[in-house]
Order: C-alpha cells, then sequence, then structure tokens
C-alpha cells in the first residue's frame, strides 16, 4: 500500500483530488477521516496541511506527497522532486510600495521584509549580498507595509490583483512554483515502486491529454492532400474511407492553443461535418 500526503483542504486539494480521479483513483467514502484508503488502487491518502507534506514524506509517514514547490523549498526537508504537475502556478515575489522608486535588490539594503518564506528570502538575498530584516507573519502579509510594520513584503503572487489593491509593486521574481509530487530518500519497497510506477504512467496519459481536442472532418478526396498538411497530428491523421468514393474522413489530436486557428483553416479549405471530442488520457 502506498500512501500519499495530499492537502485536507485549500488551494492545492480540488485539483490534486481531480488528477487522482483522473488517474482512475477512487476513495473509499468516508467523512473527516485522516486515512482514505482507494477501494480500486493500492493507495490510501493521508490528508494533511500543506506545511506538513515535505515533513510527513521526509520522516516516512507518508512514501509521497503533492505539494507547492514553494512548501518543499522553504521546508529543506529531506525529499526529491519526481515530477512536476503543472497546476496551482504561482510565483514567490518581492514586492514594495509603488509610491517608492526601486533601484534594484540593492533597495532592499536595510529595510524590513514581511513575509511566511523566511527560508527562500533569505537564501535569495544572501546570494544578491543583500541584508535586511525579515519579519515572519503567518498571513495578511500584503498588509504589512500599509499598516507601517515593513517596508516590503516577499509573497506568494498569481494574477496579482492582491498587489494591485494594497498599492504594491512586484519588483522582483524571486521563484515560480507549482504542484509537485514529492518522494523521500530512502528506496520504496520494490511492491509500493511498482504502484508508483502505474500511478506515473497514468499521471502521464492523463498530462498527455490535457488541452487537446481529438477533431474529425469529412474532406473531398481532391482537398486531402492540402487539409493533412494543416493539421499537426500525433504522427499523421488518421485517413478512412466514406461510401461515397469523393470524400474521405480524417481524424487528427489538436492542440487547444492552436485550435480555432487549425479549425478556421481546414474550414476554409473545404473539410466539413467538423466534429470535435475532448481527450480523456493518452497513453503515447
Ligand atoms: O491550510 P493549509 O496550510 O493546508 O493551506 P495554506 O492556507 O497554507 O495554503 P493555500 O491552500 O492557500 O495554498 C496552497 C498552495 O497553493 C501554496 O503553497 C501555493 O503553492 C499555491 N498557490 C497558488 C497559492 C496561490 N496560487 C495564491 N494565489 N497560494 C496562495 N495564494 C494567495 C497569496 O498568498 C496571496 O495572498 O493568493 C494571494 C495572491 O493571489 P493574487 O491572484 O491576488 O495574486
Ligand atoms: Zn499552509
Amino acid at each position: 500500500m502506498l500512501r500519499i500526503a495530499v492537502q485536507s483542504k485549500g488551494r492545492l486539494y480540488d485539483e490534486t483530488m481531480e488528477l487522482l480521479s483522473e488517474a482512475g483513483i477512487k476513495l473509499v467514502a468516508m467523512k473527516r477521516t485522516l486515512l482514505v484508503p482507494s477501494r480500486n488502487f493500492p493507495v490510501e491518502l493521508l490528508f494533511l496541511r500543506d506545511d506538513d507534506i515535505p515533513d510527513s514524506v521526509a520522516a516516512g509517514t507518508a512514501d509521497i506527497g503533492i505539494v507547492g514547490l514553494n512548501e518543499v523549498l522553504e521546508k529543506k526537508r529531506n525529499v526529491n522532486i519526481i515530477r512536476n504537475l503543472g497546476f496551482s502556478k504561482c510565483r514567490l515575489s518581492l514586492a514594495i510600495p509603488k509610491s517608492s522608486q526601486y533601484t534594484g535588490v540593492e533597495w532592499f539594503q536595510g529595510k524590513k521584509i514581511a513575509t511566511s518564506y523566511p527560508g527562500i528570502l533569505s537564501d535569495f538575498l544572501e546570494k544578491n549580498n543583500t541584508s535586511a530584516h525579515i519579519h515572519v507573519i503567518s498571513g495578511s502579509v500584503e498588509i504589512a507595509p500599509g499598516i507601517g510594520i515593513a517596508d516590503a513584503i516577499f509573497d506568494i503572487v498569481s494574477s496579482g490583483s492582491t498587489l494591485v489593491s494594497n498599492n504594491l509593486l512586484e519588483v522582483e521574481t524571486v521563484l515560480n512554483s507549482e504542484a509537485v509530487l514529492i518522494g523521500g530518500s530512502k528506496p520504496l519497497s520494490a511492491e509500493n515502486q511498482e504502484i508508483l510506477n502505474e500511478l506515473l504512467f497514468r499521471i502521464e496519459a492523463v498530462k498527455a491529454a490535457e488541452n487537446k481536442k481529438y477533431v474529425l472532418m469529412n474532406v473531398p478526396r481532391e482537398k486531402l492532400d492540402d487539409i493533412v498538411a494543416l493539421l499537426p497530428g500525433i504522427k499523421s491523421p488518421t485517413i478512412l474511407s466514406l461510401a461515397d468514393q469523393n470524400w474521405c474522413s480524417v481524424h487528427a489530436v489538436v492542440n487547444e492553443k492552436h485550435f480555432w486557428e487549425v479549425i478556421g483553416k481546414i474550414k476554409a479549405a473545404g473539410a466539413e461535418g467538423i466534429l470535435v471530442l475532448d481527450i480523456e488520457k493518452m497513453v503515447l
């Protein structure tokens, strides 16, 4: 049985549960329990505060964990990153009052900076030969300059709107973070390693299908070459015959990023009856 530490509630929770569910892991229905087994896969979930996840994996209470890279780097526990998971993306940045004139990292020399991430901040300041007073607070860091308890802040930024509404200006991005899968330093048992390998294989298939659409269309034979040239398939698009000899059916995988552009072009080139389907998993 492989034990996975996950956040019990908060910003990581929904996407963590969605990823595990897309990987086919169904949980035994249990409310308000710390440890919940799966009913169809040999894993159990240990629900914790995100701050405790690196420690639980380092100590071996959990075999692996899903947590923000920011927490992993702040806690400096003996864990390793198995895989980036691509969700809960954010950055850890330094921000100063909008009215201040920023001159570069030396601006922070001798200043007081409020943060919940003293470890990452002091590493950054040290690397930049800057010494500042780090004032550790656990929440609402963004209000510190406004109420006069700090000159600047070092905090998580996502859209940036919290900074704007507190009259702060982001001046240095210190770390780009996202959710990561972490493991401990000791090797897993052969049985647990096999479970982890299967889990990683499934995560790979879920991630490969993300932002991809399966597109089917009818194409006149004489336009086939033009249209195939417009389709970026996995290898090459599938082409099937239709009852009408003059037409064929073309299937391809299209990246959502280029989706409208590709659809517009293939329609203009003569494709008809275009169907667009979601792809659930993709095993490459
Ligand atoms: O209770 P527990 O300790 O488990 O949770 P928590 O309250 O410590 O953490 P939580 O759930 O808020 O965040 C968990 C993780 O989500 C963080 O460690 C980050 O890796 C990631 N994450 C992604 C974020 C954000 N985006 C985010 N926007 N964590 C916090 N924020 C906050 C930020 O602190 C700031 O106050 O949102 C505000 C900024 O957002 P914008 O969009 O206004 O810039
Ligand atoms: Zn936390």
